[in-house]
């Protein structure tokens, strides 16, 4: 057998036998490094005709890609592993505490609900309630989303035999809002200030942060001349009051069809302090409010002249809102129904 064959069984062996996320790094330099065996292989055909030099030198390449591939694909097999060990490891809930079951208590989530809405009411938001069963224009039409296209892939949902379907996230109700208050603005000159809280559900794989249903807060304002300073300054506020200390976000560039520009606004991770923890997938940052200027496609679906008005939308993950002011480090723990768990936030009200 040829040397690359060789060496080609023996990644795949010792691959095959690692069951370490620090074992693939050493594997990673003594066949990849500087002094790496593939990397020898390389600098020896030096000493070889042009002619050899070209097929070897294929064949060789051919191998560091097929090594570089192998590699990535058992880190990314072991660091799932390694989430799932460290998720069934964690302590959960304090099921110890005693509490009094007699007494009723709010789900953590209404608590978090609540209280985004008395900060927003404060500063002259509606509260709006919103179906949970909605039509393909309402979920993605009306938002710029046509039928085909793409981003409907990132919200796939359930859907029922007439053809609606379960909200994928609570901008369906943007459509319906942008009308219900158009008249008001276009005639007297009053902004559309509106949150809209709700149930979302989507079509996807659970982990520590992701559920099928789970809970988002839209909100929405349009007026003549709002711009992106006042969409940051209503985050701001928002989180301030929510957590009642600083918290370190981060605003980057985000896509969605319906906002121009679009923005992820980010929040350190308050279970791990921003170290990196399954419930932040490592990352040390927690999406939590997608948001961006409102596209003009959007507002003019909604009755709303885009050259005279403009505003911005938010889309505030709720559920996430929730674990982190009340560090539950996994998701799935919110839905559990369990009486013991959720009723320890009864103090907060
Ligand atoms: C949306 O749903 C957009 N509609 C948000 C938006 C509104 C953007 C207005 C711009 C303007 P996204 O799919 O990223 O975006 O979800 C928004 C937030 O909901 C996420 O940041 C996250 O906090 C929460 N979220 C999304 N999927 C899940 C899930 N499966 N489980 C729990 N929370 C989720």
């Amino acid at each position: 057998m040829d040397r690359i064959a060789i060496l080609k069984e023996e990644i795949t062996k010792k691959l095959s036998e690692t069951a370490e996320l620090s074992e693939l790094e050493s594997i990673r330099i003594a066949y990849l490094g500087k002094k790496g065996s593939i990397t020898a292989l390389l600098k020896g055909m030096k000493d070889l005709s042009a002619d050899e030099r070209k097929t070897f030198g294929a064949e060789v390449n051919k191998l560091k890609a097929f090594a570089a591939e192998k590699i990535e694909e058992k880190t990314a097999e072991l660091k799932e592993k390694e989430i799932e060990r460290e998720i069934s490891a964690m302590p959960q809930f304090d099921i110890t505490t005693p509490v009094d079951l007699s007494r009723g208590s709010y789900h953590p989530i209404t608590l978090v609900q609540r209280q985004c809405e008395a900060i927003f009411k404060s500063m002259g938001f509606a509260v709006e309630d919103y179906p949970e069963v909605v039509t393909d224009y309402e979920c993605f039409e009306a938002l710029n989303i046509p039928k085909h296209h793409p981003a409907r892939d990132m919200q796939d949902t359930y859907y029922l035999d007439n053809g609606q379907l379960l909200k994928s996230h609570t901008s369906a109700a943007q459509n319906a809002i942008l009308r219900k208050y158009s008249k008001n603005l276009i005639e007297n000159g009053m902004p559309i200030k509106a949150i809209f809280p709700g149930r979302c559900f989507r079509n996807e794989a659970t982990d520590a942060c992701h559920e099928n249903t789970f809970f988002q807060m839209e909100g929405i304002m349009v007026d003549k001349d709002i711009s992106i300073s006042n969409l940051i300054f209503f985050m701001k506020t928002m989180l301030s009051e929510v957590f009642r200390k600083d918290i370190k976000v981060r605003l980057r560039p985000g896509f969605f069809p319906f906002v121009e520009p679009g923005f992820e606004l980010d929040i350190s991770c308050l279970i791990c302090g921003g170290d990196g923890c399954p419930s932040c997938k490592h990352s040390g940052w927690l999406e939590l409010c997608p948001c961006g200027m409102i596209h003009p496609n959007v507002l003019r679906e909604g009755g709303i002249d885009p050259d005279k008005y403009t505003g911005f939308a938010f889309g505030l993950g709720l559920t996430r809102l929730a674990m982190m002011k009340y560090g539950i480090k996994d998701i799935r723990d919110l839905n559990s129904g369990s009486l013991k768990s959720l009723s320890q936030f009864t103090d907060d009200e």
